[in-house]
């Protein structure tokens, strides 16, 4: 469906793998006039049958448009793209995952350079589920936030330092390989009790849909650097986790995961913050390993 209200702008984008390939479509969706380019052309026929203008060159695409978004594998392409290429007052979206670095580096080289996290997949994107994260230059979202928009729910901006979108997409990665591996842990427990991890499944989401709520009141402890007990002491999650180490090994399941997190527990109740909250955990976590 076409959003009526964003003003119709004309976009570049470069890299056409799935993600390029999402983004490129939910422009034309939203009736964007869309020059795409991609090192394998042929990953551009479906979007040029919607309508997309392949370019013959990174040169061209970049030429196409005011707005150019990039998303290859890693930032040695996108260097390796943009470099040879007079970008003149084209504002760079770069939708690529990198680090802080990485994003702070190429934002030296580009006028208007915009670095984005898309926290979606390829398929949700321009969907209520996707949410992008920009930092970098503040005239550059202002000026096409209404364009970003359309790929997704939300756009948020975190501030002048083009590193910070890469911070928090590693930081939400992060948080996604742990709870991946923590829902993992437990259908592994369930399958060597001859159980169906499918049964465990909707345990696992209600008490993902909890935890998802603690965070805020987490994160105001982490921001006071106070930790009284929410939910539960350290204490007694750590008993709990020594009930997890010995069900692991009495069923012939990894305890490497559990024995991390009690490892973390162990560091912070030798520190004297048996009786604070979870949260407390977040001093450990915050000093180098
Ligand atoms: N897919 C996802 O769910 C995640 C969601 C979060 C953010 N990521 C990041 O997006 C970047 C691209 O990911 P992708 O899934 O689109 O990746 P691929 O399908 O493998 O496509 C890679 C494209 O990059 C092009 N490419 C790679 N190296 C070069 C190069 N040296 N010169 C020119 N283009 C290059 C590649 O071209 P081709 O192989 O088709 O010719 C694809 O267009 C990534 O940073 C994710 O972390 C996606």
């Amino acid at each position: 469906m076409t959003n009526q209200t964003a003003e119709q702008v004309s976009v570049t984008v470069i890299g056409l793998g799935a993600m390029g390939r999402a983004l490129a479509g939910a422009f034309l969706r939203e009736g964007h006039r869309t020059t795409v380019w991609n090192r394998t052309a042929e990953k551009a026929d479906e979007l040029v049958a919607r309508g997309a203008v392949l370019a013959g060159s990174v040169g061209e695409a970049v030429a196409a448009s005011p707005l150019v978004v990039v998303c290859v594998t890693d930032y040695d392409a996108v260097r390796e793209l943009l470099d040879p290429v007079d970008l003149g007052d084209r504002a760079v979206v770069n939708l690529t995952s990198g680090t802080p670095g990485a994003a702070r580096e190429l934002a030296g080289r580009v006028g208007a350079y915009l670095d984005g996290g898309i926290m979606a997949t390829p398929a949700a994107v321009g969907t209520a589920e996707a949410v992008l994260v920009c930092s970098g230059s503040r005239a550059a979202f202002e000026r096409y936030e209404p364009v970003l928009r359309g790929l997704g729910a939300e756009t948020v901006y975190l501030g002048e330092d083009a590193g910070l979108a890469a911070l928090y997409e590693v930081g939400v990665l992060g948080l996604m390989w742990s709870t991946l591996n923590g829902f993992l842990q437990g259908a592994a427990l369930a399958r060597a009790a001859g159980l169906d991890a499918a049964s465990f499944a909707p345990l696992a989401v209600k008490s993902m849909e909890s935890v998802a709520g603690w965070l805020p009141d987490y994160a105001r402890q982490i921001d006071e650097g106070s930790y009284p007990p929410l939910d539960a002491t350290i204490d007694v999650h750590l008993a709990a986790m020594r009930n997890l180490i010995e069900e692991s090994e009495s069923l012939g399941v990894s305890t490497e995961l559990p024995r991390f997190v009690k490892a973390l527990a162990d560091r912070a109740v030798a520190e004297g913050r048996g009786e604070e909250g979870y949260a407390a955990l977040v001093e450990q976590f915050g000093k180098p390993s």
